[in-house]
């Protein structure tokens, strides 16, 4: 397991040191001594979990705090407020400002060493949490709600610049087939096979893989135009075929095959995400009806 990172802000280079002396065995230790600075090294080393002063030459503490729990990257991260001992107005305000917890000045290092790995604890798991609730867990690929949400912030994003968004969608061919003729652990590893060649066919691209459904697929191309997509849909094609996964009872056969739709369009006021997924499953379709093993755009 890598080592949590901790950002300790401090203008008193002497606590700084017996910081440093309680929590460096144990962690990546950086420091800032201005509330400017903390901001800017939080901002390049993402930490783990911030120690912050309050009293800090320039912005005090519990701005510098304000300004991280309105950074989206950062909001998160865990904040415990250094307060002088029984400085009960301080702890109240630093609290309401989103700090998950606060120590009392002169440190006692066996209470800052507890406090802090209870908390870098809780940052790991709620780290975990959040990168399982976007991942799908049979193929590591994002799920079907990361995917949408992906998709809603491209879209806004590419409004503005008036670029080209294309989507993929995929549908393994006769797959029912497959799982009444391999067993349902042959077609979950034919799955995660195809996620593979998904990624492979989409490694130099800036794209998001999802699993969509069952054994459907959805990949957004930020940037893609029309005959760029529809040239990932046939590396993808081709990189599926390249498996050579028998397939006896498929009708396209013998190997595994998927059916692919492509949509593409200009972001305007007229369309939305929705509407280029079902674009890009209508043509899926088409496909489908057209004799599989093949992209239509
Ligand atoms: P088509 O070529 O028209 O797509 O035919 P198909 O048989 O693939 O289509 P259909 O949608 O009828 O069947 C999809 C099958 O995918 C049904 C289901 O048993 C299987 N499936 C869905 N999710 C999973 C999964 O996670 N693991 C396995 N092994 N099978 C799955
Ligand atoms: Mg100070
Ligand atoms: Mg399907
Ligand atoms: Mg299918």
């Amino acid at each position: 397991m890598t080592k949590a990172t901790i950002l300790v802000v401090d203008d008193d280079v002497a606590n700084i040191e017996i910081m440093n002396a309680v929590l460096e065995d144990d962690y990546d230790v950086c420091f800032a001594t201005t509330g400017e600075e903390a901001i800017d090294t939080a901002r390049s080393v993402d930490p783990d979990l911030v120690l912050l002063d309050i009293m800090l030459p320039g912005l005090d503490g519990f701005e510098v705090c304000r300004q991280l729990k309105l950074d989206p990257v950062l909001a998160d991260v865990p904040v415990i407020f250094m307060t002088g001992l029984g400085d009960t107005e301080d702890e109240m305000r630093g609290l309401a400002l989103g700090a998950i917890d606060y120590v009392a000045k002169p440190i006692q290092p066996a209470v800052l060493r507890a406090r802090v790995g209870n908390h870098v604890e809780l940052k790991r798991l709620r780290d975990k949490l959040a990168e399982l609730a976007v991942t799908d867990a049979l193929t590591g690929l994002s799920n079907r709600r990361q995917l949408e949400r992906t998709l809603e912030g491209e879209w806004v994003r590419l409004c503005r610049t008036g670029d080209w968004l294309s989507v993929i969608m995929l549908d393994i061919d006769f797959f029912k087939q497959f799982n009444d003729t391999y067993g349902h652990v042959a077609g979950d590893r034919c799955i995660v096979m195809i996620a593979a060649s998904l990624n492979r066919a989409l490694r130099r691209m800036t794209a998001v893989t999802a699993r969509y459904g069952g054994e459907e697929f959805v990949c957004i191309l930020p940037g893609a135009d029309p005959a760029t997509a529809k040239q990932v849909a046939e590396e993808i094609r081709r990189q599926v075929n390249a498996l050579q996964i028998p397939h006896e009872s498929s009708k396209v056969g013998p190997c595994v095959t998927v059916s692919i739709g492509v949509a593409s369009a200009r972001c305007t006021g007229e369309t939305t995400p929705e509407r280029w997924i079902a674009e890009a499953d209508k043509q899926l379709y088409l496909s489908k009806v057209a004799g599989r093993d093949r992209s239509i755009a």
